[in-house]
C-alpha cells in the first residue's frame, strides 16, 4: 500500500478519535466527573473532566463518524481508493475511547502530583489513541482489523502526536484553550 493512501486512510479512520477532546475544550464546564472528591490529598480527576465536556466531545465524534459514512462512497470514489465506513460501535469505540484514555490520563496526572493544566509529555499525546484502538478492537473486531493493519497503526502512533500539538497550539493561540498542550 503506497504511503500517501495509508496516510490517509488512518487519518479519516481516526478522525472520530480526535474530535472528542476540541469538542470537549468547546463544551466543556459545569459539574465535574469526579465531583470534586479527592484520594489522598488530591483530586481525582479534577475540574478539567466534566460530564458535559465528556458527553459532548463523545457525541461529536460519533456525529462525525456519522457523517464520514455519507460522504464515504463519495470520498472513496474521487480519491481511487477505499476509505472507511463506521459502524455505530466502531464510532463508539473510538469517540468513547478517546475521551475515557482522556479521562485515565487525568488520573495519571493527579496520582503523579501534576495539577490540572500540567503536561505529561507522551501521556498528553497519546492517552486517546491507547485506549481508543484497543476498545474499537474490542467492540467492533472485524472492521477494526479491515481498518487498522499494522501500518495504519504505525502511521497513527507518528501523526497523532503532530496533529495533537498543532491544533493544541493553534487552540492556545486562538484563545480557547488555556495551555498549549
Ligand atoms: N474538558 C471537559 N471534559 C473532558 C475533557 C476536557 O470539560 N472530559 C474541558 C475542560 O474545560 C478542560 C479543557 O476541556 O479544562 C481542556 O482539556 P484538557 O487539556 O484535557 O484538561 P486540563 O484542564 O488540562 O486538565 P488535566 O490536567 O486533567 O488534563
Ligand atoms: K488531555
Ligand atoms: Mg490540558
Amino acid at each position: 500500500m503506497a504511503i500517501l493512501e495509508t496516510i490517509v486512510i488512518a487519518f479519516w479512520a481516526m478522525l472520530p478519535a480526535y474530535v472528542p477532546n476540541n469538542a470537549a475544550v468547546l463544551a466543556g464546564g459545569g459539574r465535574p466527573i469526579d465531583g470534586g472528591r479527592t484520594w489522598g490529598d488530591r483530586r481525582v480527576l479534577g475540574d478539567g473532566k466534566t460530564w458535559r465536556g465528556t458527553a459532548m466531545g463523545t457525541l461529536a465524534g460519533v456525529a462525525l463518524a456519522a457523517v464520514l459514512t455519507v460522504i464515504e462512497p463519495t470520498a472513496s470514489d474521487a480519491l481511487g481508493f477505499a476509505v472507511p465506513s463506521f459502524e455505530p460501535l466502531a464510532a463508539l469505540g473510538l469517540a468513547g475511547g478517546a475521551m475515557l484514555g482522556d479521562i485515565l490520563a487525568s488520573f495519571l496526572k493527579r496520582r503523579s502530583g501534576r495539577q490540572r493544566g500540567a503536561m505529561f509529555p507522551g501521556l498528553d499525546q497519546l492517552d486517546f489513541v491507547v485506549v481508543s484502538l484497543p476498545l474499537t478492537a474490542l467492540l467492533a473486531t472485524e472492521w477494526f482489523q479491515t481498518w487498522f493493519t499494522l501500518e495504519v497503526i504505525l502511521v497513527v502512533v507518528v501523526l497523532t502526536p503532530i496533529l495533537h500539538v498543532t491544533t493544541n497550539v493553534i487552540a492556545y493561540k486562538l484563545g480557547l484553550k488555556n495551555e498549549p498542550w
